[in-house]
């Protein structure tokens, strides 16, 4: 077996040929079963490449699988933490494919798999898709958190419209569907309608708008803003297109990857992170950096966590 412990656990292999070092194509970083069985991994992936109302460039649906392609290239030490972070073992569920009988069954339906999935206890981050699964594991956590939930939003989009083309399900509208259980802050907004500008200052919400990024206290502002239980969405947008292209609604002026790093380190170690969801990643055919760029920032979510649950 090579460094990863390649051994294909997704097709039964007759005994003949079952010790030739076969490729897992399921598992996130290519580990081996020693690393990635459900009952000894800490962490759990739920792919959900569920899309039903992208409004610009599609391909969210296609997003789980790019992660999980370009995540086998990603080096498993991390030396910012030196730290081997799979080794607290990462198991992959494999992809949810939720009905295309309408957003209101595809979501009911990923209330009950999501709930089954928390109750292995493992620390869950769930792939998309669209931007609306996400209202699915902040109401679960709404539920359970031992006191306030705030969903941290790295986000170029604000998604309080109440409704968007018609519907209230569309990927615009995710965090209008959540604000009333847990207190959005938002991070490298810069795109919003005047009625989510008045909603945002109607409920005293803390946003860190693109422009603001990196500029004075702004990750004091985020920390100081958000509740001891922190559940985290990634909309990958929040990345400047120059460096993340490959998704939906694309908006100029958007983070970097330094920021988002700095970031996420200091809320794992200075809160309580229940779960977290990294969405709308649509891959571009030939344009690997932004794949490889979201399952490296899977892993660094790992790691962080990993540190977090050491030091807590
Ligand atoms: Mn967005």
């Amino acid at each position: 077996m090579g460094q990863r412990g390649y051994r294909c656990r997704s097709v039964a292999l007759s005994s003949a040929v079952a010790d030739y070092p076969w490729e897992d194509s399921n598992s996130f970083l290519g580990l081996g079963p020693e690393f990635t069985d459900l009952a000894g991994s800490r962490v759990a992936l739920l792919p959900v490449p569920y899309e039903a109302t992208t409004s610009y460039m599609e391909g969210a649906r296609r997003g789980p699988q790019a992660i999980i392609a370009a995540s086998r290239h990603v080096e498993l030490y991390d030396h910012e933490l030196d730290t081997e972070p799979y080794r607290v073992g990462i198991h992959t569920h494999p992809a949810l494919e939720l009905t295309a009988g309408g957003p209101e069954a595809a979501l009911e339906q990923l209330r009950e798999a999501y709930a089954d999935v928390c109750a292995g206890g493992q620390f869950v981050i769930a792939l998309g898709g669209e931007h609306t699964i996400t209202q699915v594991p902040v109401h679960y956590w709404a539920d359970r958190a031992d006191g306030e939930l705030s969903v941290l939003q790295f986000d170029a989009h604000a998604d309080l419209r109440d409704s968007f083309h018609g519907t209230p399900w569309s990927h615009a509208c995710v965090m209008r569907r959540v604000v009333d259980r847990a207190r959005p802050v938002g991070v490298g907004i810069r795109a919003i309608d005047l009625e989510e500008r008045r909603l945002i200052d109607a409920l005293g919400l803390t946003m860190v708008y693109g422009e603001q990024l990196g500029s004075g206290d702004w990750q004091d502002r985020v920390l100081e803003a958000l509740a001891d239980n922190v559940y985290i969405t990634f909309d990958v947008d929040f990345f400047d297109p120059a460096v993340v292209p490959s998704t939906g609604t694309p908006e100029p002026g958007g983070g970097t990857w330094e920021q988002a790093l700095t970031l996420l380190r200091r809320v794992f170690s200075e809160k309580k992170v229940v779960a977290a969801d990294v969405v709308e990643l649509a891959p571009l055919a030939g344009l690997v950096a932004p794949d490889f760029l979201t399952a490296k920032l899977i892993y660094k979510m790992i790691g962080y966590w990993q540190l977090g649950a050491m030091n807590g």
